[in-house]
Order: C-alpha cells, then sequence, then structure tokens
C-alpha cells in the first residue's frame, strides 16, 4: 500500500494531474505510515529529478489551519534543491495543478539540530533569517485531504523563494515581528511571527524532535521554511505577489503563464 500512495502522488505531480485522496481507500492510514510514504515519495523525485534535501518545511503551523483539520499538532514536508526559485525569477504557473502561495520566515542552520532542543538552541544553531515565500500545491483534489494524506503528500510542498538579504536572528524579535502580505499592491493579510505556535523557532523544535524519532535530524546549510504566517492565496498569471517583515525586509516575485 505505501509503495502504491507514494508512486501515485509521484505521478499526479508530474503529469499534474489531481488524485482522490487515501484515506478513503485505506482508512487504516497512520502518521507513522503516512510519514514513510512521504519518505518514499521523495526518494523517487531525488532519482527522476537528480536533485538532492535542501531542508525542511513546517505545515499546519497556525491555529486556524488546525482547527480546520481538527488537529492540534503541525506537520513537516521536506525541501528539495529543484523546488527552489530564485527571486528574480519570474514564476510560471506551467508546473502546478492549482497553486497558492504564503508568507514564510526561512531559518538556515549552522548546526545540526536533534531533538530534544529548545528554542533558544534552535537560535544559537541559526546562520541567519530571511524573508520566504512557499508555493503549496496539493495532489489532492480540491485541496480535500485528511491528516495523514497531507503528510504523505509531503506537506503540500511545492516551490520555495528565499529572500537573498539575511539576518542574524539574535537582532531579531519573533515574539513582535508584524508581517504584510499584498498582492499587486493590496494587502491581503497582516500577521505577526507569534502566530506561528508563538514564536517560529517552537515549530522549528516541534519538527526537530519529530525527525530525531525518525533517525533524522537537520543538517548544517539546510533550510527551514517555518511555517505560514497567514492564509495561503491563490495565484494567477500577471500577480505581483510580495510580504514585507519587521527587521527582516521584503522579498516580492512575479507570476506569469
Ligand atoms: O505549508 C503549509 O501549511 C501547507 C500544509 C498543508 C495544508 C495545505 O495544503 O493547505
Ligand atoms: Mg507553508
Amino acid at each position: 500500500m505505501k509503495e502504491t500512495i507514494a508512486a501515485e502522488l509521484f505521478k499526479a505531480e508530474r503529469d499534474i494531474e489531481e488524485v482522490d485522496k487515501f484515506t478513503d481507500k485505506y482508512p487504516q492510514l497512520t502518521t507513522d505510515i503516512a510519514y514513510d510514504i512521504q519518505e518514499l515519495l521523495v526518494k523517487k523525485k531525488i532519482t527522476a529529478e537528480k536533485t538532492s534535501i535542501s531542508g525542511w518545511k513546517l505545515g499546519l503551523t497556525s491555529k486556524a489551519k488546525q482547527k480546520m483539520m481538527g488537529v492540534h499538532e503541525p506537520t513537516y514536508g521536506v525541501l528539495l534543491k529543484s523546488m527552489q526559485i530564485s527571486e528574480d525569477e519570474a514564476i510560471s504557473l506551467k508546473p502546478f495543478i492549482h497553486p497558492k502561495i504564503e508568507p514564510e520566515i526561512a531559518f538556515v542552520f549552522d548546526k545540526e539540530l536533534k531533538g530534544p532542543v529548545s528554542v533558544p538552541e534552535v537560535l544559537a544553531a541559526t546562520r541567519y533569517v530571511a524573508p520566504a515565500l512557499e508555493i503549496i500545491d496539493s495532489r489532492y483534489r480540491n485541496f480535500s485531504f485528511t491528516l495523514t494524506d497531507v503528510i504523505a503528500d509531503n506537506s503540500s510542498s511545492s516551490r520555495y523563494i528565499i529572500g537573498k538579504q539575511t539576518f542574524k536572528p539574535e537582532l531579531v524579535d519573533f515574539t513582535l515581528m508584524g508581517m504584510v502580505f499584498k498582492k499587486n499592491g493590496e494587502v491581503v493579510a497582516t500577521s505577526t511571527a507569534a502566530s506561528v505556535m508563538g514564536h517560529p523557532a517552537r515549530a522549528i523544535a516541534w519538527m526537530v524532535n519529530k525527525l530525531t524519532a525518525r533517525g533524522q535530524s537537520i543538517l548544517p546549510g539546510q533550510v527551514v521554511l517555518s511555517g505560514a504566517l497567514s492564509g495561503a492565496m491563490m495565484m494567477e498569471a500577471g500577480d505581483e505577489v510580495s510580504v514585507g517583515f519587521d527587521g527582516i525586509g521584503h522579498l516580492e516575485v512575479t507570476i506569469t503563464t
């Protein structure tokens, strides 16, 4: 069953087509099995795209998204080098099924992080932070899934963009940091870094503990998208999407056909 689901999710992304959620057919899926499927799926992508792991992402970190799914915990997924888009590159909609974009804070690490870790330990291991945008593109029809489905689908990860300007974490106040998310100059959401489990480093500490339980860790040089600060927005050709954060600057991208 694990191999079948991983193969179907791999094919859905490659062929840009939606699939029905798997819990309809396999109600016995647990989160542990779903993370096994995620690992199989990531291996397939690494082989097909001749790429490697660049880091990790947190999903469902906000109370609003957790409430919507009826869960009390976030999820994580794997980022690959092939998923990174440069800040200067226009983003074509061609490779996506039904993409959405959301504001994130990226952390890049200097040291390996294994659990158990605390928020100060996460910050001490951080080389720098930077503004980021994540493109999520669930492989499931109409973004309709349960927690285990979304974990198997690598937490809807698709692409990410990280701002070139970087900032030392000790110079940033994550508890009060404000964020403004805009489309074509209009504000679509405002939030604070505290919307990510009180502090984005708390979300990362949660993930490190989960990774450790599965024999994995954050490695030096890896990036972590710490979780969206607001809901995700649908992307349309011609859109200019920007995010600005108090103390860590601004990032803007252009969407094309
Ligand atoms: O990064 C995220 O929060 C996405 C997690 C998966 C849920 C979704 O696709 O909306
Ligand atoms: Mg995200």
